[in-house]
């Protein structure tokens, strides 16, 4: 796979990861504007965060060790759900400025959600530990609405519908043509963006209509009936899930009943997330056609652990799958100490010479082999944070915030290959991204400590 490297920022522009740092900030405060309970979410998390860092010394230290502290504060995700291929597209161009590509897919059709997704987001270690924030996005698949008559009234309202101004429009152009925004266009591109995910409170449609797209799926109705993709919640990362879990309920946030994802272990692997009900919000009806309530909005926190190979994802997945008959319990057969998941190849591990590394190095004196360096301390070794999302959790997370509506099943097969062609570009593979990581940090390690012996750690894939 080539990940074509974003074109590199111009003198006098802004850098793409600082445009997205720029964003997600804006985001956050207009987030906290529009839903309160967000604030407090906010909240109940730095204060989680807080006390697991002091109570922690060592993970304290992990975090500046790896670069994560920087990075903590700030760190989020937020979701939209798009109505046409054109939409797709069109925000394709929009993330790229902000230095996002689309990684993965996630086909929630299977557990009767309408949609496939790809996640937006930074690639490469840097633009991580810059700024890590990321879009879920979502595209309806209007073929799973059974009503011809339905569906058709679906495509003609999405048609009719601009979501980026022809301001942000013509921004998306000049960073395309120029190779880049200067300062004051970037703010621009800022603000235009934040009216794309901003709130409607006014339906595009007959009350009639929108009664009639609810009840074929919520999701439809809260894809079609507005004039663009509202921003449907926002995540910041905590330390400790469970602990703010338990701060949610005492803060009065009505948290789902369980996390999402693996079980809580010691090792942390890839992701576990929870959030708070839908709010019902009042919107009011087309052509005056009174007024009622819309529920879509929640909150969410996640606690991101480690990446998985693709044989550790295999094993995350079976036990997944038999842990709704057999248990939770299942999941202690994933070892879970950070030598074993090693040793069996389970997950993804970036190495960085230690202070004795870099000071044996200076003397000359570095001999042995890679596995020895580990062994005797010259080369650390630190999981790989998972940076994607997880269709299952992601599924449980639609349905919480759907209300009550009876779940239908939809055929799956098939259709990431539309996906792309919608999307007009190739979705990159996660798994790739993680084992180039692994690899650049390997390389350089053994640049350094071994004068240039290569060496390859290869059972990753
Ligand atoms: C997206 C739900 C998926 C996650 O964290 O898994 C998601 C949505 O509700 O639009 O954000
Ligand atoms: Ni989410």
């Amino acid at each position: 796979m080539t990940v074509s490297p974003l074109p590199s920022p111009l003198p006098g522009t802004v850098p793409p990861d600082d445009i997205r740092a720029l964003f997600a900030q804006a985001l956050s405060e207009m987030y906290r504007q529009e839903v309160p309970a967000y604030g407090t979410l906010l909240d109940v998390v730095s204060q989680v965060n807080a006390d697991v860092l002091q109570a922690h010394p060592e993970m304290a230290q992990h975090l500046r060790d790896t670069g994560e502290w920087a990075r903590l504060a700030h760190e989020r995700h937020g979701a939209i759900r798009l109505g046409t291929a054109e939409e797709l597209a069109l925000m394709r161009r929009v993330f790229a400025v902000m230095g996002m590509l689309p990684v993965g897919y996630y086909d929630l059709s299977a557990a009767g959600v309408p949609v496939h997704s790809t996640a937006f987001r930074p690639v490469g270690d840097e633009a991580l530990a810059r700024s890590p924030f990321r879009v879920f996005t979502s595209l309806l698949r209007l073929e799973l609405i059974d009503d011809p008559a339905l569906r058709s009234q679906a495509a003609r309202t999405l048609a009719r519908r601009r979501i980026l101004s022809d301001k942000g429009l013509a921004l998306v152009h000049r960073f395309e043509q120029a190779g880049g925004l200067q300062s004051q266009e970037a703010g621009e591109f800022v603000a235009e963006l934040c009216d794309v995910f901003r709130w409607h409170g006014e339906s595009t449609v007959s009350l009639e209509a929108y009664q009639r797209f609810q009840a074929a799926h919520r999701l439809i109705a809260d894809i079609v009936c507005f004039g663009g993709p509202h921003i449907n919640h926002l995540t910041p990362a905590t330390l400790d899930i469970d602990a703010a879990q338990q701060a949610m309920r005492h803060r009065g946030l009505a948290a789902k009943q369980s996390i999402e994802g693996p079980p809580r272990r010691h090792c942390p692997i890839l992701l576990r997330q929870t959030s708070f009900h839908a709010m019902a919000e009042p919107i009011r009806f087309a052509g005056g056609d009174g007024a009622g309530t819309h529920t879509a909005r929640f909150g969410e926190i996640e606690q991101r652990g480690m990446a998985l190979t693709r044989e550790g994802r295999a094993l995350y997945d079976e036990l997944l799958g038999r842990s709704q008959e057999e248990g939770p319990e299942v999941f202690s057969r994933f070892p879970d100490d950070l030598a074993s998941i090693r040793r069996e190849g389970l997950g993804f591990f970036r190495y960085v010479p230690s202070e004795e590394g870099l000071a044996a190095c200076r003397r000359g004196a570095v001999s042995g082999t890679f596995e020895t360096w580990i062994e005797d301390g010259l080369v650390r070794v630190q999981p790989i944070v998972y940076e994607d999302f997880l269709p299952v959790s992601a599924a449980g997370i639609f349905q919480s915030n759907l209300g009550g509506a009876a779940q239908q099943a939809y055929q799956a097969a098939g259709a990431r290959a539309g996906f792309e062609a919608a999307l007009g570009a190739r979705l990159l593979d996660e798994i790739q991204l993680y084992e180039a990581a692994q690899q650049h940090s390997v390389r350089d390690v053994t640049r350094l400590l071994g004068g240039g012996q290569t060496l390859h750690l290869n059972r990753a894939t």
